[in-house]
């Protein structure tokens, strides 16, 4: 069986606390697991770009990191990566800050990964490359003869031709992505997004079923829904709460609870949700005194500038919301901008009666799915759901709504709240089904599968070097 080399922007080694249990690594552990092999990227730190990897070897995979100098971190990290793609991919074309020099230090850090891991690849190494930092990362292992079979997935939307050819270097980042053997996507739309890119640059022949040709390359597309896992979810929310939160829960027993977590990002709506929740209080008085909106967003990519400011921006919302409308002994919105434990943050999904899931563009969104598989089956909470997540193509038992539109989240919040329970256990199986036939295993599972079917390119030009195997890494 062949090989598996996962490369990511961030790895996460066994040892890092805070990565721990998290979906994603679960997923990517689990495909490790079962074949052996590498994960390969960025320590998130900076330093000494040149110095050796720093490897950890624990069974059958084998952790490999390196830090990046200050000006790669800004210009391939902080900029291009986060004050460019990411913008530009969830549609906002008025935060992307474009800079020459950044474009090229995302050029340089994707060469410089194919440098460092160019030595580690086996003849029948398959990878898996993991999102937008690593667009150009296939295009850099084949300029140095790596014939193996290399796929990607695209963790988060890929934007309709008009948007990404605002981007100046589009036609370059389409050519090079075409260098992929096997182009993953969240949803059906992203994937033609992608295609109808290509489409409009050069002649793009085939189909979903015998792959495409563009630029003298062939490659497939496919659409893999990312999942989480349901069981250990439902077994971490089952459990008790610790002490201080059973106290607390006791306190507010009478109160109906709404609850959100995300990382603090600007395509996560969270403005136009503080703006909802007001106009539930407007618009709906009995709920005075007796519900909390709890939010929970750890600041996340807090050198970017538009980061800054929306830290701000909630912070100044959250007080003049609980100004408005909080009594004595009553606040109706509590903002933790702070990250809370995993196993944690389980529990409290399982204790909150709505959960308010409203990003302006997702790729997916995880959060929608944990809370679902979060929820006491005899009593589930209601997920209110954005129609922009890419969640929203499969959990369609959810209360969609239009995260643009406050009212009509306001009205949602307002039927969720008060939901029969028939309905939200019907709602619930139904969502709970697709969350288990499709889970990170699945996922996993899937784009592997499809991977190691596709055609290796020219195995004459197969990379013939002589190789170390892992054991040398530790
Ligand atoms: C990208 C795409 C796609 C959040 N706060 C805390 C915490 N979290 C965890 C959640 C969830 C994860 O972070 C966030 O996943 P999402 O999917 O919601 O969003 P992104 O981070 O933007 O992820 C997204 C995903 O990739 C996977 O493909 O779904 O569309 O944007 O698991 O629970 N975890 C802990 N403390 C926190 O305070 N422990």
């Amino acid at each position: 069986m062949s090989r598996l080399i996962v490369i990511s922007n961030r790895v996460a080694p066994p040892d890092d606390k805070k990565s721990g249990a998290g979906g994603l690594a679960v997923g990517i552990l689990g495909a490790l697991k079962s074949a052996g092999g590498l994960w390969f990227g960025w320590s998130g730190d900076t330093g000494d770009e040149t110095a050796p990897l720093n490897t950890v070897t624990q069974d059958n995979i084998s952790w490999a990191t390196f830090d990046l100098s200050e000006r790669h971190y800004q210009d391939y990290y902080c900029q291009f990566s986060n004050a460019v793609l990411w913008p530009a991919f969830h549609y906002r074309l008025d935060l992307v800050n474009y800079q020459r020099e950044a474009w090229e230090g995302y050029q340089q850090v994707n060469a410089l990964l194919a440098e460092k891991l160019l030595p580690l690849i086996e003849p029948d190494d398959v990878l898996w490359v993991h999102d937008y930092h690593l667009l150009p990362f296939a295009h850099e292992l084949r300029k140095r003869g790596v014939s193996n079979r290399i796929g990607f997935f695209l963790h988060i939307p890929f934007p309709t031709p008009e948007i990404f050819s605002a981007l100046p270097p589009h036609a370059e980042l389409l050519e090079q992505l075409c260098d992929y053997d096997l182009l993953g996507f969240q949803t059906q739309s992203d994937s033609a997004a992608f295609l109808d890119g290509v489409a409009m640059k050069t002649r793009l022949t085939g189909n979903d079923a015998r792959g495409y040709s563009a630029w003298g390359k062939n490659f497939r597309t496919a659409v893999y829904p990312i999942g989480v896992e349901p069981r250990d979810i439902a077994e971490q929310a089952a459990e008790s709460l610790p002490p201080k939160l059973a106290q607390m829960k006791q306190e507010l027993i009478s109160l109906k609870n709404i609850f959100s977590v995300e990382r603090l990002d600007y395509s996560k709506g969270l403005p136009e949700r503080f703006l909802a929740f007001e106009s539930l209080l407007e618009r709906y008085p009995e709920h005075h005194g007796n519900i909390r909106y709890t939010q929970i967003a750890p600041t996340s990519r807090g050198d970017v500038q538009a980061y800054q400011d929306i830290r701000h921006q909630l912070e100044t919302e959250a007080g003049r919301i609980n100004g408005k409308y909080g009594q004595l002994g009553w606040t109706p919105l509590y903002y933790l901008n702070q990250h809370f434990d995993r196993r944690l943050l389980m529990k409290v999904y399982r204790h909150a009666d709505v959960g308010l899931v409203t990003p302006l563009r997702d790729g997916m969104n995880l959060v929608a799915k944990e809370y679902v598989a979060a929820q006491n089956p005899e009593n589930p909470g209601v997920l209110v759901l954005s129609k922009f997540a890419g969640a929203a193509h499969e959990l369609t038992s959810a209360l969609i709504v239009n995260p643009y539109d406050r009212d009509e989240v306001a009205d949602a919040l307002h039927r969720a709240l008060t939901m029969p329970l028939a309905e939200r256990l019907s709602r619930y199986s139904e969502m709970m089904k697709i969350i288990e036939q499709n889970d990170i295993d699945c996922w996993q599972r899937a784009f592997i599968r499809d991977l190691n079917a596709v055609i290796p390119r020219s195995p004459e030009s197969q990379l013939q070097q002589k190789v170390a195997t892992f054991p040398r890494l530790a």
